[in-house]
Parts: C-alpha cells; sequence; structure tokens
C-alpha cells in the first residue's frame, strides 16, 4: 500500500500566517528604506526584497503551488514471507529552496558589508551558499538514500564554507570597524549562525529521515523563517538607523 504525507489544516494555516508576516514586513522595510538618507539605504532595500521573496514564496506554497511529491521505495523484509515493497509519496515544498536560493546570498551580503568583508570573500560566501541551497533541492527529490545523503553531505560542506567567511572572514573584518559595528556584527552573525544550523537538522528528520510529519515541518521551518527574515532584519534596521556611519560605500 502506498503512503501519502502531506500537510493537514494546521499546516496550510502556518504557511498563510507566515505569508501574511512576509508581507507587512516587506511593507514596513519599504517604507524605512523611503526614511533614510540614500546612503543608508542599501540595507533596508536588501532587507524588503528578502521579506518579498518570503512572501511570494509562502503564497505560493500556502496556495499549493510550488509543491511536488517525493517518492520513496520502502522494502519490508520479512524471513518467513516474500519482501513486502511500498512507496512513500511525501509532499517536497521546492518553492522553499527557489526562495533560498535568492535570500540566503542577500542575508550573507547583509552581513558582509556590515563587516565590510572583501569582494573574493563574497564571492566564496555566496556561491558556497547557492550551491548548498542547490544540492539540498537535489537531496530533497532524491529517491534512494546513497543519492539524498550524497547530496546532502555536499550541501553541508558548503555550509561549512559559508560559515567560515561568516565567522572567521566576516570577524576579522568587523575588526577593523568602530566597536559598536564590531559588537552588533559578532551579535547578529551568532544569531544567524545558531538559526541557519538548524535548518540541515530539520531537514535531517522531515526530507531526510521522513520521522517528522510534513506539518511539524511547516512549522519548525516557519519559526525559523520568521527569525531569520522579518526579526533578523528588524534588528538590523533599526540598530543600523541608529548608527552614525556603517554605510557601506556603495
Ligand atoms: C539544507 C539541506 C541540506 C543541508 C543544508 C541545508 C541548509 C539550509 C539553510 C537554509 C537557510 C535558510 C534561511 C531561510 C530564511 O528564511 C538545504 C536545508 C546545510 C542554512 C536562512
Amino acid at each position: 500500500e502506498n503512503v501519502y504525507q502531506k500537510a493537514g489544516d494546521v499546516g496550510n494555516r502556518t504557511l498563510w500566517a507566515v505569508c501574511v508576516i512576509m508581507a507587512l514586513s516587506s511593507i514596513a522595510f519599504y517604507v524605512m528604506a523611503f526614511r533614510v538618507p540614500v546612503q543608508k539605504r542599501l540595507f533596508h532595500i536588501l532587507t524588503a526584497f528578502i521579506t518579498t521573496f518570503a512572501f511570494l514564496s509562502y503564497f505560493a506554497m500556502a496556495t499549493g503551488d510550488g509543491i511536488a511529491y517525493n517518492k520513496a521505495k520502502v522494502v519490508e523484509q520479512n524471513k518467513h514471507v516474500p519482501d513486502i515493497v511500498h512507496y512513500v509519496y511525501r509532499e517536497v515544498y521546492y518553492a522553499r529552496y527557489i526562495d533560498w536560493s535568492l535570500t540566503t546570498p542577500l542575508l550573507l551580503l547583509d552581513l558582509a558589508l556590515l563587516a565590510g568583508l572583501g569582494g573574493a570573500n563574497i564571492l566564496v560566501a555566496i556561491v558556497a551558499d547557492v550551491i548548498m541551497i542547490l544540492t539540498g533541492l537535489f537531496a530533497a527529490f532524491g529517491d534512494n538514500d546513497g543519492q539524498k545523503w550524497g547530496w546532502y553531505a555536499f550541501a553541508c560542506i558548503a555550509y561549512l564554507v559559508v560559515v567560515y567567511q561568516l565567522a572567521f572572514n566576516g570577524r576579522a573584518a568587523a575588526a577593523g570597524k568602530d566597536g559598536k559595528t564590531k559588537a552588533f556584527f559578532g551579535a547578529i552573525a551568532g544569531f544567524t549562525l545558531l538559526l541557519w544550523t538548524i535548518y540541515p537538522i530539520i531537514w535531517g528528520v522531515a526530507d531526510g529521515a521522513r520521522v517528522a510529519s510534513v506539518d511539524a515541518e511547516i512549522i519548525a521551518y516557519a519559526v525559523l523563517d520568521v527569525l531569520a527574515k522579518p526579526v533578523f532584519g528588524f534588528w538590523l534596521l533599526f540598530t543600523h538607523d541608529s548608527m552614525a556611519s556603517t554605510s557601506p560605500s556603495v
């Protein structure tokens, strides 16, 4: 017998709730962008785009777009009877990966500009990040364990490159800035790394091992997404607005 793992009412309502949160925070960020001097506006625009992409992705998922099934073969072995083969179909919300492939580079750019990270390091961080998301997408559609966890392993290696760029090169770059910027970069980059590290764990128990239900997966990502985008954004913009001069020279 085939088994289907899909979202229920709780999952769907959660998707709608996050869709509304992303829409409202995008509006707030665009309004804030108009109110700051143009030299400070780059952070506001970046951050507003991040929640705009997330809004579009949540609208897709809440209305049933950007979702596909991944089929996995499950073989039950039993000593005395022939093997029983059945298939488990689980929803994969691929709209997330489209969102993440655009928004995680923008989030990194926010942090890189805050720290004053150099061009080569920014490029390495962003390319590694895109590799992480795209290999994660292939992992989500892998149809056997070797393929699924193989892609997952590549994604994790790419993630370590991102961590290295932020934690070492980012911090080194920020050390050359004024005390307030330095301390703020330490706090917001630490917050980011903590949150981002939870994503592969959720993936592992949801899409990976399929122990978590689709509703639980939706709720977990919803909490993380709200912290990683709107909460991160308000924190960054309010702090940045109150600083004398940390605007990037672009
Ligand atoms: C995947 C699975 C493969 C292994 C790794 C992953 C990392 C994902 C991350 C996502 C961050 C998303 C954010 C979204 C904002 O709303 C693709 C889950 C390492 C770090 C910050």
